[in-house]
């Protein structure tokens, strides 16, 4: 449960009468924004509604900030290069209780609050799941009264905009600050100088081993920060995420300019003001570029900066950071901080490099997302030293310490050295940002009980030996606010009307509707309840990108980064399959489907990029033939985003969960499409396996190898060619693909994506073909008892408040944080 919070009075939700909003919204109106109501843009609505719920967030917020200063506890800093936060309004009104007196406010005013929120800009300063999870713990830790910086990059173009043009993604710049950003605060007060480059010379006063040093760097920026609010639920407690933007030290060289040079005069600016341009669109897949480098030292070395700044200011000495401060790294991109923050305490603060190195680890934990090997973070030594020299000085100095250590320990052998090196000497030296955060944590934790497992046993065996108390599993959640309680008001309203409203502070009481499961009238609502979302989802999909669905089929939803151990190939080449089995039976009994899809690939990830096209053409083919017309259609969404994935998990009614086991860390989507009573078919991967445990063995669909199988098949050399022989099913669909069905106009499109299969199959699409479509054949029995189907969507959700990102975050405060609860 939320316990109530000390000194924070619960807002009275008719404190925010309806009257009184009406009036404050047209206040603002006129006197902030400079125009009447007769002369309101639809955007000026929504400006001068933020601004009223804003000024209430403000006072909570002040209030939370005395509080921790009053408090004196230990703070806890989320550092991430990607916050997924989408759109803020709707977050925000609802979780300071006032949504129905806004809603009321604004009908008086002949204003829509649907319509203006549709305006809002998606904030998609991520890529996928990674940046999505940090959103959801910032709104999680300010629920549950964890007293929390989250500390990231303001992109000026977040993820790119997608669009679907002749069947092919398009990438266009999304400019979610074209109008104005009103939920942040500039505070350039508490801005930091941020070097690169340069030399490192020895101090005046050398003290330690090794020694203190001075870096003068050859380039620098500042890091200025902008503040945004993220209010708890029920408003009493409101945490800042503060993210940093690049400005040049000098605007302009007024000396080039005035000589003529005008281009020369802006170049320092231009390359300062570029750091921060731009977010990587690469999930799951490494840039590798300097300014990839660049932009997570500029935005680490800025928040330690400040971290650093804050506890000297209320502490006074540097040396108990790590009794007042926790430091969560997601993922390697924030690693350079173990070195960094080594530096500010050596060379800044005077301390010495063994206690320096104490303190650090002390501070730091890490999270891993994954186990990708093209995902592992390494920079080339060369690269690394040029930007970061004294960097470099301190990461030999760890790499000593660690490595002397190992040494000792019997059995340590060569091999097992060399693999827990911060160098990796095999070809190309590189620095190893997985195993640098590894060794500067006191804690390690992977993201699902599978993913932490095959963490020990495969990327941090050895260092696992090494420190085997250091990881440890926290299981990914998601908030019920956003994911239930704003996307699905509809189901928020009958559960509450089921069993009470405890589930709204907490989820786990979502258990109590297992009993209504058998419960044919409440069968009945909650069906009632999918199908209205399905009809929305239908209205709206007809609008935005012209598709014709009909609400009664079965929603059949992939949605997630398009790549290919997520493996929507395997259910396009499923897709095809079924279309060919129902035109050769189409006297049998077919359940119908809609197969959705959406979801952007990296701009250089050629595979993905095909598989959307495919998706498409597929999509044009099955669509245009009359011969399954109402039994089989496919749609491709554009521009899956957050506020798409909010009208799109309401309506599913099955979930894709179907990668290549051991390669999907977690998942996340698997948890919302849970919540809102999906059935999920899935491979045992990921968060997948602990779904499984929580709505029992009958109320999912589970196929294909697990992740033991998969590494036993790899290891026994796996011929695909013979397992596409043996499925008359699969060998016809990839022949069909392979041959131009689908591409007419270009009909060997497909031809190297589909010779993959047959030479390789890396993530094992044959492999777990027939298993997959006999579970595609089982959902269709299912389907076909709309009793049984009712049963188990209501046991899904009973049984989903364990993937809370709440409980996810308790866990992560009492094992790695040792912070109390307000
Ligand atoms: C996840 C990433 C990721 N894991 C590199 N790793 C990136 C790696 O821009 N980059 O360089 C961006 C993202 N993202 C995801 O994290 C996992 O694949 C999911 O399984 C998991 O649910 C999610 C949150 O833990």
């Amino acid at each position: 449960m939320n316990k109530p919070q000390k000194g924070l009075p619960r807002p009275e939700p008719r404190q925010f009468d309806s009257t009184v909003l009406a009036k404050e919204v047209v206040e603002r109106l006129t006197y902030r924004i400079g125009k009447d109501a007769a002369n309101a843009h639809k955007h000026d609505w929504l400006h001068a509604v933020i601004l009223v719920i804003r000024d209430r967030i403000i006072d909570a917020w002040i209030r939370t900030k005395k509080e921790f200063h009053e408090d004196k506890g230990k703070r806890v800093y989320y550092l991430s290069l990607e916050f997924l936060i989408g759109r803020l309004m709707r977050d925000a009104v609802s979780n300071m209780e006032m949504l129905e007196q806004m809603q009321e406010a604004l009908s008086s005013l002949n204003v829509d609050l649907d319509v203006v929120a549709e305006l809002e800009p998606d904030a998609a300063l991520g890529n996928g799941g990674l940046g999505r999870l940090a959103a959801c713990f910032m709104e999680s830790m300010a629920t549950v009264g964890v007293p929390a910086y989250g500390y990231g990059i303001r992109y000026v173009n977040g993820m790119f905009r997608q669009e679907i043009s002749d069947g092919w993604q398009v990438e266009l710049p999304e400019t979610w600050l074209a109008h104005g950003n009103p939920w942040e605060f500039e505070r350039r007060e508490f801005s930091y100088e941020i070097g690169f480059a340069g030399k490192v010379e020895a101090a005046e006063e050398t003290l330690g081993t090794p020694a203190k040093m001075k870096w003068s760097p050859q380039e620098r920026v500042v890091a200025t920060p902008y503040d945004t609010p993220i209010v708890g639920w029920r408003g009493n407690q409101v945490n800042s995420l503060r993210l940093w933007s690049a400005k040049p030290i000098d605007p302009i060289l007024l000396d080039q300019f005035n000589a003529g040079d005008h281009q020369g005069a802006l170049r320092e600016s231009n390359r300062a003001q570029s750091l921060t341009r731009v977010l990587y669109p690469a999930d799951s897949s490494l840039a590798g570029q300097s300014l990839r480098l660049r932009q997570e030292y500029f935005f680490t070395s800025a928040s330690l900066q400040d971290i650093v700044r804050r506890h000297i200011q209320d502490f006074g000495d540097v040396r108990t950071l790590h009794e007042k401060a926790s430091i969560q790294l997601n993922d390697t991109h924030p690693a350079v901080g173990v070195a960094e923050l080594v530096r500010l305490l050596v060379d800044v603060h005077d301390i010495e490099f063994a206690e320096a190195w104490e303190i650090a680890r002390e501070t730091f934990s890490y999270t891993n997302h994954t186990l990708l090997p093209e995902a592992l973070e390494s920079w080339p030594v060369p690269l690394f030293e040029r930007l970061l020299p004294r960097h470099m000085q301190l990461v030999y100095a760890i790499n000593a310490h660690i490595l002397k250590k190992a040494r000792k320990i019997e059995g340590f052998d060569d091999a097992a050295v060399s693999a827990i090196s911060l160098i990796d000497e095999n070809g190309e030296r590189r620095v190893r940002m997985g195993n640098l955060a590894f060794v500067g944590s006191h804690k390690v934790n992977g993201v699902s009980a599978l993913h932490t497992e095959l963490m020990k046993q495969t990327v941090f065996k050895d260092l696992h030996k090494l420190y085997p108390e250091r990881i440890n599993n926290k299981t990914n959640g998601v908030t019920f606010r956003r994911w239930m309680m704003q996307c699905n008001p509809e189901l928020t309203s009958l559960i509450e009307a089921t069993i009470g409203a405890d589930f709204k502070d907490d989820a786990e009481q979502l258990v109590r509707l297992n009993k209504f499961a058998d419960d044919a009238a409440f069968q009945e609502k909650f069906m009632e309840v999918k199908l209205q979302k399905k009809i929305a989802l239908s209205n709206h999909l007809k609008n935005y990108c012209g598709a014709k669905i009909d609400p009664n089929a079965m929603f059949d939803i992939q949605i997630k980064r398009i790549h290919e151990y997520k493996r929507q190939l395997l259910n396009i080449v499923h897709a095809v399959a079924l279309y060919d089995q129902i035109r050769s039976h189409p006297e049998l009994d077919w359940a119908p489907r809609v197969k959705i899809f959406g979801g952007k690939a990296a701009p250089s990830y050629h595979n993905a990029k095909l598989i959307i096209k495919l998706a498409n053409d597929v999509a044009r083919v099955i669509n245009n033939d009359p011969a399954v017309q109402g039994l089989l259609k496919i749609v491709f969404v554009p521009n899956y985003n957050v506020s798409q994935a909010e009208r799109l998990f309401p309506a599913a009614d099955l979930s894709e969960q179907i990668s290549t086991a051991g390669m999907e860390a977690s998942g996340t989507g698997n948890m919302k499409f849970q919540v809102n009573g999906a059935l999920t078919i899935g491979t045992l991967d990921g968060a997948n396996v602990e779904i499984k445990e929580h709505v029992g063995d009958e109320n999912i669909v589970i196929f294909g190898m697990t992740a033991e199988e998969v590494a036993a098949r790899r290891e026994q050399g796996y011929s695909p060619r013979d397992v596409i022989e043996q499925s008359k099913e699969l060998k016809q669909a990839l022949t069909a693909i392979q041959s131009g069905t689908f591409s007419p106009d270009d009909p060997h499109r497909y031809s190297g994506l589909i010779d993959g299969i047959y030479e390789h199959d890396w993530f094992m699409v044959a492999a777990d073909f027939d298993s997959y479509s006999n579970a595609q054949r089982r959902v269709d029995e299912i389907w076909s008892d709309k009793k049984l189907w009712a049963k188990m969507a209501i046991k899904n959700t009973a049984n989903s408040g364990w993937f809370s990102s709440d409980r996810t975050i308790r866990q992560y405060a009492e094992d790695i944080w040792k912070v109390g609860l307000k």
